[in-house]
């Protein structure tokens, strides 16, 4: 090191490198001895040492950075796109009954034996409830699972259904109690105990059931109808409760919420056809006709 002949500032600097534990501090450090190292023929070797230390953790931090995006999207494709009026979740335990509810509810028909974790990945699926289509998402069980990743494919659902075997009913509940203020708060939820509240053998019961999944949904559906036109009877646009005409407007696009001015309402106005403002509250089975600038 002699003949490198530094000043202090240079060996300031590489005790900084040497203390550095992030990305921003080792890169200053280097950058701080790269202008401070002499430049003569005696610190050629240093100063290429340098250079090349620089190179490496710019190749580092960058592959680390495609490491992270990949982990990101790996993640964004546990979420399963939203299709049809609302969605919802099932979540539960081992066994506790979560596909064959969900083949009771979709039609579809994914193994539900009894064999344990049988459900491995998020699949999807839809109920038809009185013309509004409700995608209902079956799950992994939550057992020796990523917790805070099943329950954010349930967040990111309208409406979170927890089934609960008939067998470990109490535990499974205690542990729900304990844990949906943590990770579903203020979220809507409904608990289902299998074979209790309903039984998937059972048509009556799995109907009862697609009312009470759709119920704690909270929505309305609404119609809309062009001018001079009937109403769009068989493609209800679904909101949650308290939307407005607004909503309506802004659901269906954008620039037409930008450009509406009021609407005629039939159904929970007290005169059919009757105008109102943007800020209406509409009601469940009400028909909107907007009216642009
Ligand atoms: N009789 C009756 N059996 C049911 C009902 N629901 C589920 N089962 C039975 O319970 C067992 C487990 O049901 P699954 O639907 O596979 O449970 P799961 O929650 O999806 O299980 P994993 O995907 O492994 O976590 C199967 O043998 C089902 O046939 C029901 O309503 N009635
Ligand atoms: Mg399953």
């Amino acid at each position: 090191m002699a003949s490198l002949n530094a000043g202090p500032e240079y060996y300031a600097a590489e005790g900084r490198y040497r203390g550095a534990k992030t990305y921003e501090e080792k890169m200053a450090a280097l950058e701080d001895m790269l202008r401070l190292v002499p430049k003569h023929k005696g610190s050629q070797g240093i100063l290429a040492e340098i250079r090349d230390k620089i190179m490496r953790l710019k190749k580092e931090r960058e592959r680390e950075e495609t490491r992270k995006k990949a982990a990101k999207a790996g993640a964004r494709r546990e979420f399963i796109k939203k299709q049809g009026g609302a969605q919802v979740a099932l979540i539960g335990f081992v066994n506790a009954g979560k596909t064959a509810l969900f083949n009771a509810l979709t039609g579809k028909k994914m193994p539900s034996t009894g064999a344990p974790f049988e459900t491995t990945v998020p699949e999807p699926g839809m109920m038809n409830y009185e013309k509004v289509q409700v995608q209902i998402i079956d799950t992994p069980s939550l057992t020796n699972a990523d917790r805070a990743r099943l329950f954010a494919v349930a967040r990111n659902a309208e409406l979170a259904v927890i089934v609960l075997s008939k067998e470990n009913e109490a535990e499974e509940r205690s542990f729900f109690d304990a844990l949906l203020p943590v990770y579903l708060k203020d979220h809507k939820n409904l608990f289902l105990v299998r074979e209790k509240d309903y039984d998937v053998s059972d048509i009556k019961s799995v109907a009862a059931i697609k009312k009470r999944v759709y119920g704690a949904l909270h929505v309305v559906r609404v119609y809309t109808k062009a001018l001079r036109s009937p109403a769009e009877y068989s493609h209800p646009v679904v909101l949650p409760e308290g939307s407005t005409v607004a909503d309506v407007a802004k659901k269906i696009h954008k620039e037409l919420a930008q450009g509406l001015t009021y609407a005629k309402v039939w159904g929970s106005t007290k005169f059919a056809g009757q105008q109102v403002g943007v800020n209406y509250v509409l009601k469940d089975g009400d028909v909107v006709e907007l009216h642009l600038k």
